[in-house]
């Protein structure tokens, strides 16, 4: 009998180095080390968080399935912690502290708040704080929710059932056809976990461009109007494009702002298709569209196509292995002070050094 070389042998350290298909052999693995990170995510501990969620990556990335810890050999990325719960899971099944964690009462009602369209971790726990445990709760006590937060109490339900494929080129197909009204040539492109294979996902993103530069300037506050207009929108609230190339990029670091494309984040009305909403004859959809001058857009659909932790690996490795400060909008090179432009996400990989990887393969 050969000795079988360690599974994670060859795996490279950044997630953006790795193919990491939809489909993986260590479902069970994963899955509770995800809910690890997203525990520690509700505590504020990012770091912690960043780590369960790095290990759980790796294992998505393995050619097969783990059946002992040794055959993870020396891999990059996987902590003591992350070791044990791999070992637990592994010996018994289950492991004891996940199980604990699903049960209680903080987690669940974090969950429960944060799957509320407009609530973050924040508000959650300010809530979990001042002893809210129910929606029910946030109605009877008159707490105070933004208009973005009624609307997401109102469609709760529907917003919580997945989306599937059909629906979401289905509301493609919609604002395809909208936006020809006011815009012949523009393009409507399904970007999110479906362009990288997700068979549903928990909204529709969709990026707007036009192949001739500021054609698409006022693109997006026309097409709401009319889809408004047409009953199709249930909430709506836009954002103006605060982005100016000349600025610069944002320094390495500087978080949450993803992007600044003028872009609206909706709830559509959709017509039912069959599922959960076919009696009433709709059901509510989350649908963001974002609008990208087409020079950046390659930028745009490299940014927005995800997943989360396969673009936190990008612009990782681009700052860290190249010196380079890669957004939705554009990659900058610090060490030549410029720009480096590109007509493809092919040629963005080109610029950062990297092997291409396919939309199905960044699933990280
Ligand atoms: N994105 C990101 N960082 C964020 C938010 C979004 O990099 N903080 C990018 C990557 C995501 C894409 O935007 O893939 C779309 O965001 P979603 O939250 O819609 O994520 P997905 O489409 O991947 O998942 P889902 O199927 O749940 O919609
Ligand atoms: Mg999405």
């Amino acid at each position: 009998v050969t000795a079988l070389a360690p599974l994670g042998q060859q795996m490279a350290p950044y997630a953006c180095q790795r193919r990491t298909p939809l489909l993986h052999s260590n479902q069970p693995l994963t899955e509770a080390l995800e809910t690890l990170a997203e525990e520690a995510g509700f505590s504020g501990s990012e770091g912690r968080s960043l780590a369960f969620t790095r290990a759980a990556s790796v294992l998505k990335a393995l050619p097969g399935r783990l059946s002992a810890l040794e055959e993870l050999g020396p891999l990059p990325g996987i902590g003591e912690h992350s070791r044990r719960v791999i070992q637990d899971v592994l010996e018994d099944g289950v492991s004891v502290e996940v199980e604990r964690v699903k049960l209680s009462e903080r987690y669940r009602t974090m969950k429960l708040f944060t799957k509320i369209f407009g609530v973050g971790v924040r508000t959650a726990s300010r809530w979990y704080q001042e002893g809210l445990r129910t929606l029910l709760d946030l109605q009877e006590r008159n707490t105070k929710l933004t208009r973005q937060q009624q609307a997401g109490l109102r469609h709760y339900d529907d917003l919580n059932t997945p989306v599937e494929r059909g629906e979401a080129e289905s509301v493609g197909r919609t604002v395809q056809e909208a936006v020809q009204r006011f815009l012949p040539g523009a393009s409507v492109t399904l970007a999110g976990g479906f362009r990288r294979g997700k068979p549903r996902g928990h909204d529709v993103d969709l990026l707007l461009t036009h192949p001739e530069a500021g054609r698409e300037a006022g693109l997006l506050s026309r097409l709401v109007s009319w889809l408004d207009s047409q009953g199709l929108i249930l909430y709506q609230h836009s954002q103006e494009n605060s982005f100016a190339l000349c600025e610069g990029p944002e320094p390495p670091g500087s978080r949450d702002v993803l992007d600044r494309f003028e872009r609206c984040f909706s709830i559509f009305r959709l017509e039912a298709q069959g599922g959960p909403g076919a009696a009433r004859g709709w059901k509510a959809v989350r649908v963001d569209l974002v609008v990208a001058p087409v020079s950046q857009f390659p930028f745009a659909l490299l940014g927005w196509t995800g997943s989360r932790h396969f673009e936190r690996e990008l612009r990782r490795f681009a700052s860290h292995e190249r010196k380079m400060v890669l957004n939705s909008h554009a990659l900058y090179d610090t060490m030549r002070k410029r720009f480096l432009p590109a007509a493809s996400e092919e040629e963005i990989f080109q610029h950062l050094g990297l092997e291409y990887v396919p939309p199905g393969q960044r699933n990280a």
